[in-house]
């Protein structure tokens, strides 16, 4: 937090704003949404997400500081996944109004279990997400419906991350529930996370992009050097897999597959710097590295 900043007009507003639900309902979409820019990544695997990543979105009367969180999952129970679930409950029990996104199609009993673990004393806002697909608006109903018995939401809104529809009401709804506070960061502050964060994510958002389904869940994305010049990065990045047969995956045949995401990950690395990059990618077999909580700590998973 800015103790330097200078004061904020009367009756500003400042506070953390959780972004939690299952995966895959469209958290990640949303908090990008929500600061006009990509910060977190996406994708359509479930738990593409595996970090804390804030968002600040700074209006003349409030400063948001957004969380985008893991998705919880209730299926796997390995190491990795408890890490995962820890975190979304940990992020959602800090914050002063939590945001809990679901899927539009149908509220799951994933949902209902999740919605039941938060906390009882701050203001939960129900954001149904993906109502662009949803032709029927009707059939909202029943599923509102649904998830009110789980508890009692303070606000349901029906939302689009993709298309933005109702994302500004969203905004206005959380504003209204934080706390009397000058604001934490700069106005032009977007993150707390480094470029460096950000440049393994998006390496990893390829990884989970080109891969199909045989994408091994045991990957991960480590950064081993990051050198800033004028106007160009240098980067030397690994990703980490756990076994022989994944290291062979994720390069496919020839090589093609490691080259590609290479070149998507630069080109995008380019556009969000506003610079050019130079990605150097490698394939490392680390077996166990997702086994134990030490050993995921060890590569930056809290
Ligand atoms: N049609 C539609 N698709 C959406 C919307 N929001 C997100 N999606 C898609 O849903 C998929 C999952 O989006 P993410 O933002 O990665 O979901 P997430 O909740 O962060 O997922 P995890 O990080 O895995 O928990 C992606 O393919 C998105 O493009 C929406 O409003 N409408
Ligand atoms: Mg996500």
């Amino acid at each position: 937090m800015n103790t330097d900043a200078p004061p904020s007009p009367p009756g500003f507003r400042c506070g953390y704003v959780a972004i939690v639900g299952r995966p895959n309902v469209g958290k990640s979409t949303l908090l990008n949404r929500l600061v006009g820019q990509k910060l977190s990544i996406t994708s359509r695997k479930a738990q593409t997400t595996r970090h804390r990543v804030m968002g600040v979105l700074t209006r003349p009367d409030a400063q948001l500081l957004f969380l985008d969180t893991p998705g919880y999952q209730t299926r796997n129970t390995g190491a990795l996944n408890r890490v995962l679930n820890r975190t979304a409950l940990q992020v959602a029990s800090d914050a002063d109004v939590i945001v809990l996104v679901c899927d539009a199609s149908s509220w799951t009993s994933g949902d209902e279990q999740f919605a039941r673990q938060l906390p009882k004393d701050r203001p939960v806002l129900l954001a149904v997400n993906k109502v662009d697909t949803v032709a029927d608006k009707a059939r909202l109903l029943p599923m509102v419906e649904r998830a009110n018995r789980a508890r009692v939401f303070d606000e349901v809104v029906p939302i689009s991350a993709r298309t933005g529809k109702q994302v500004d009401l969203l905004v206005d709804l959380c504003v209204a529930r934080l706390p009397e506070a000058p604001r934490a960061f700069e106005e032009d502050q977007l993150t707390d996370r480094s470029e460096r964060f950000l440049a393994a994510e998006l390496v990893r958002e390829k990884l989970f992009r080109l891969l199909g389904d045989e994408l091994p869940y045991e990957s991960t994305v480590v950064i081993e050097q990051y050198e800033e010049l004028p106007r160009l990065r240098r980067i030397h990045a690994t990703i980490l897999v756990a076994r022989d047969a994944q290291k062979a995956i994720v390069l496919g045949a020839g090589g093609e597959r490691i080259k590609r995401i290479a070149t998507e990950s630069r080109l995008d690395l380019e556009r969000m710097l506003g610079c050019r990059v130079y990605l150097e990618l490698f394939v490392k077999v680390r077996s166990g590295w997702s086994d134990t909580e030490q050993s995921l700590r060890a590569y930056g998973y809290e």
